[in-house]
């Protein structure tokens, strides 16, 4: 039995729509931050020859998915035996959190772990992006980028977690699942936005901007870009028909509260996901401050804490906060 942990990352650089054709490619490059804390634990079991994999939620989610992903990979990886498969996250999944990139990405590594053979990260990261497009920059600790490209170079670690020590709070408005679940939204905003393509090209900007704002450790240049990126995917999935909406009421209290802190001398900034949680980015010195602001916002149940964090890695027992759904889970077909 295998036991690995990845944790959920936020985008700085939004991936919003597939490339057309197979194999699961982004249209543009993103960049993301791997979310210390917020984690997914997988674990992996060997079952006896013959017979199909089974592969759950717990608590249970959607199930094709999570069991035909875990089929692929077993051919992918040369893992013989079918396997009983249990993946849980410390967080609300499906709510703009990113639950299915840190699920993927645990669930890739204990995977790999039973592998005939030991594979790179790079082919890794390509398999953990065939369970959700987001999971293989989860393969990585820190600052990820992942682009257009099947080589083992398309996902690359820009900087690890120690190079900035930043402060991410998120001010969750809502920890129900989201109404259009991402890889809809991407495929409708593709299809139907006349503001898509617009999209794809202003986004090779924010990518420059973030990339050098990355390396130099500026907090405004990083933040302006953050921003503006995602307000534009907002903009382009708002002019989808029908239109995606995925905030609330508190998500732009929220936004209107981190503009008022920036107009009081405090550079914090946000980012939003496919969902209506806003993510903050600040100095380590200024958290308690911005998230005493962020709890005091009508419409935010909590502010979750997070700096930069690690790789996946296996472990030998589950993590405390997992311990209690995988050891006492059932796989999908014995609980339903
Ligand atoms: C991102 N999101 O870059 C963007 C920003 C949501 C908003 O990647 O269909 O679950 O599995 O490739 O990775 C969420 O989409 O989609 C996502 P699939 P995924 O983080």
């Amino acid at each position: 039995m295998i036991w690995a942990v990845a944790q959920a990352n936020v985008a700085l650089v939004k991936y919003w729509g597939r490339a057309p054709g197979p194999g699961h490619q982004p249209a543009g490059t993103s960049v993301s931050l791997t979310l210390d804390g917020l984690a997914s634990a997988a674990r992996v079991e060997e079952r006896p020859a013959g017979g199909e994999s089974r592969a759950a939620w717990a608590p249970p989610g959607p199930v094709t998915d999570l069991t035909r992903f875990v089929e692929g990979a077993r051919a992918e990886l040369g893992i013989a035996r079918p396997l009983d498969v249990l993946v849980t996250s410390n967080f609300p999944v499906a709510a703009g959190l990113a639950s299915s990139a840190s699920a993927y990405a645990a669930l890739t590594t204990a995977l790999a772990a039973l592998a005939a053979e030991p594979l790179p990260a790079g082919r890794l990261a390509a398999l953990a992006r065939h369970g959700s497009g987001s999971a293989c920059r989860s393969m990585f600790g820190g600052f990820v980028q992942w682009r257009p490209g099947e080589d083992s170079g398309a996902v690359t670690q820009l900087a690890g977690p120690e190079h900035w020590p930043l402060a991410v709070l998120v001010a969750v408005t809502g920890t129900g699942p989201k109404r259009v679940p991402s890889r809809e939204g991407m495929h409708r905003t593709r299809a139907t936005s006349p503001f898509f393509d617009a999209w794809l090209t202003a986004g090779e900007a924010d990518l420059a901007a973030v990339r050098k704002a990355v390396r130099s450790r500026d907090l405004p240049a990083l933040g302006t870009a953050a921003e503006r990126n995602a307000l534009r995917m907002h903009a382009t999935a708002l002019g989808a028909d029908p239109p995606l909406l995925y905030w609330e009421p508190a998500t732009v209290a929220v936004i209107r509260e981190v503009w008022r802190l920036r107009e009081d001398g405090v550079p914090a900034y946000f980012t939003i996901d496919a969902g209506p949680q806003v993510k903050v980015l600040c100095e380590p010195a200024d958290r308690q401050r911005v998230e005493r602001a962020l709890g005091g916002v009508p419409g935010v149940s909590h502010v979750l804490r997070s700096r930069p964090g690690g790789a996946p890695c296996v472990l030998a027992t589950p993590p405390a906060w997992a311990a209690p759904a995988l050891l006492d889970g059932s796989p999908a077909d014995e609980r339903t």
